[in-house]
């Protein structure tokens, strides 16, 4: 009983009992919505579409709308390997580029009601918002802006449409959790241009649903990340600067991968990555579904670094995800629950060197409690400040988990960490920049009793809410294979095969430089020769889609073996990505070029 009341008195002399002011918001902070948003981590994407039956990256628009017609789509099977796999929602793409539309509406008449599928009464959107409520998860909807099929596009009267598309969807369907806007278009430069009214389309959207994320390069809800391979920025901050009305002008690749520290607006990056080489389903990529160590790295470099991701994982000409990808998330699941299911700092006594006015409410010892609102934060003035996790044995482990409570802002701009030796003296085990919503930092196996961690640098004093210590047994590191250095050429050189015979070929390979190094060859013609002098032509000019956002290997086959000796690629035109949009290069990357036989 008098050790009880000794601690009680104890405790009162070391906090104070004063109302202490919870620290003000530093800079912009996210709405309730983003909050909740980015706990979601991890969610879904599926590509769907006429593509799915054409093997195209980009339709032209020019597909007939019979070729849509899945034998056996089950969009409950989507939503429950997303709700296996520990997804939290599943956005379709409700309209790509092709423009047709995966539901019957009146704005439209290149949609599912022209197709065979259902007799044309079938409704993509329909079963799977049924769906996704019924597993507890959210509705998002992919609508392209870019259009190759409405013939109002390129013409202010198409904005219109655009919004009755928006309409539409968005009005249908229930509640939807994210609308995503591809800023993407391969019109080139002497294509189609259209001036798109974005304001009216994001109003359009909070009209329609005022609790939905709007993804778009810019915001306002989050960023894109600035590339298709899932990597956020090593440092992320969740702010970047736009105009108030979020439009131009454009974003470096480095601004959005890395966001700005003190940005005018909260758009916290989303990595979005495909589960295989392409967004689109194929057969031929069924071999070809990233590896579980590839899918750790992505998670670790996407979640790990205050992002969310967005993982894609098409459906199949069937309308159901193919057993390989399932089969891979199950795997994904099973090793992140594995590695982040038993929290080795569970237990541990927290201590640090300042307590916002003493109070108990700031406490260090609140960044391990589960409560998302409780918190550690220093006085004002201490923008340096360090907290030591004493654990109640030696424990070894090798990720960090650590979070800033962001409803109150993103603060803190560099920390270490260390741990204690046997002689009771630290050593350093990380040094990092950002930590935002959650951060999982990679250090090397340690086996330790106490972990000390420096905030070294912050915009306002630091407020954490969560701290962890995971080991993982399964990543080991993962290093893409087989990618050739390759070279750089100029536009006006052509790439040329040499079979070394006349031999018949079926297609070739093109790939660009590792991440489209140099520029990325877009346009191009093909013309084959027996002899290497004369050539004929075999194509007009062709594009490889979406080569500029996911500089991935093209394979390319003809409709019809084709006999020659010789096959040569002749560049129309290269771009490169600077900001957002490709711009015209003078050079294009090549790591290979080759004929199919
Ligand atoms: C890109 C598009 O062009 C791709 O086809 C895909 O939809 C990806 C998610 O966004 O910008």
């Amino acid at each position: 009983m008098k050790k009880v009341l000794y601690l009680t008195i104890l405790s009162f002399l070391t906090f104070s009992c004063n109302n202490v002011e919870d620290p003000a918001p530093y800079g912009v902070v996210p709405t309730k919505a983003q909050v909740e948003w980015q706990k979601n981590e991890y969610t879904m994407f599926v590509h769907f579409g006429p593509n799915t039956f054409t093997g195209a990256e980009w339709g032209t628009g020019q597909e007939k709308a019979e070729i849509f017609n899945p034998t056996m789509l089950d969009c409950g099977q989507w939503a429950s390997v997303a709700k296996n796999a520990g997804m939290k929602g599943i956005i379709i793409t409700a309209k790509h580029h092709d423009g047709f539309c995966l539901w019957p509406n009146p704005v439209s008449s290149h949609t599912v009601a022209q197709s065979s599928w259902k007799d044309g009464k079938g409704d993509v959107l329909k079963e799977l918002s049924d769906a996704c409520r019924e597993y507890d998860l959210g509705f998002g909807v992919y609508i392209s802006p870019w259009d190759r099929n409405d013939p109002h596009y390129g013409t202010d009267e198409y904005n219109n449409v655009f919004v009755q598309t928006l309409e539409h969807a968005l009005g249908s369907y229930g509640e939807v959790f994210e609308q995503w806007f591809d800023r993407a278009c391969g019109e080139g430069p002497n294509g189609k241009q259209q001036v798109y009214d974005w304001p009216l389309f994001n109003s359009t959207v909070h009209k329609m649903q005022p609790n939905a994320m709007i993804f778009s390069d810019y915001g306002p809800g989050c960023r894109w990340v600035g590339n298709e391979a899932g990597t956020a920025g090593r440092t992320c901050w969740s702010t970047i600067n736009v105009n108030e009305d979020f439009t131009g002008p454009a974003l470096s690749l480095k601004d959005l991968n890395e966001g700005i520290k003190g940005g005018n607006k909260w758009a916290a990056a989303e990595t979005d990555v495909s589960i295989r080489p392409g967004w689109f389903w194929r057969e031929s990529e069924n071999s070809k579904v990233k590896s579980l160590q590839h899918l750790l790295k992505i998670y670790y470099e996407s979640v790990g670094r205050n992002s969310l991701l967005l993982l894609n994982v098409p459906a199949d000409t069937r309308g159901l995800i193919h057993e390989v990808d399932s089969l891979r998330l199950m795997e994904l699941r099973a090793a992140l629950d594995e590695i982040f299911s038993v929290d080795l700092a569970e237990g541990a006594q927290v201590e640090s060197d300042d307590v916002r006015g003493d109070s108990r409410r700031f406490k260090a010892q609140n960044i391990l409690d589960k409560d998302y609102d409780k918190y550690w934060a220093t006085d004002d003035t201490v923008t340096k400040a360090s907290f030591v996790v004493k654990l109640p044995s030696s424990r070894t482990f090798n990720r960090v988990q650590l979070q800033e409570y962001i409803p109150l802002g993103q603060r803190v701009c560099a920390f270490s960490i260390e741990a204690m030796a046997e002689d009771g003296t630290w050593y350093p085990i990380a040094r990092e920049t950002t930590i935002g919503y959650k951060r999982i930092v990679h250090v090397p196996s340690t086996t330790t009793t106490a972990v000390r961690v420096n905030i070294e640098e912050s915009e306002a004093c630091p407020v954490i809410n969560g701290f962890a210590l995971f080991m993982d047994n399964i990543y080991t590191s993962y290093e893409m294979n087989n990618i050739p250095s390759g070279e750089i050429k100029s536009v006006t050189e052509p790439l040329v095969a040499d079979m070394g015979d006349i031999t018949p070929i079926r297609g070739f390979v093109y790939a660009p430089k590792l991440n489209g190094e140099g520029g990325v060859i877009v346009e191009y013609k093909v013309e084959i020769s027996d002899d290497g002098e004369s050539w004929d032509p075999i194509s007009p000019v062709l594009t490889f889609n979406n080569i500029v956002n996911n500089p991935i290997s093209q394979e390319i086959t003809f409709s019809r073996y084709v006999e020659t000796r010789y096959l040569r690629l002749i560049p129309v035109y290269a771009l490169e990505r600077s900001a957002n949009e490709g711009i015209v290069s003078q050079t294009y990357g090549v790591s290979m070029f080759g004929c199919i036989q």
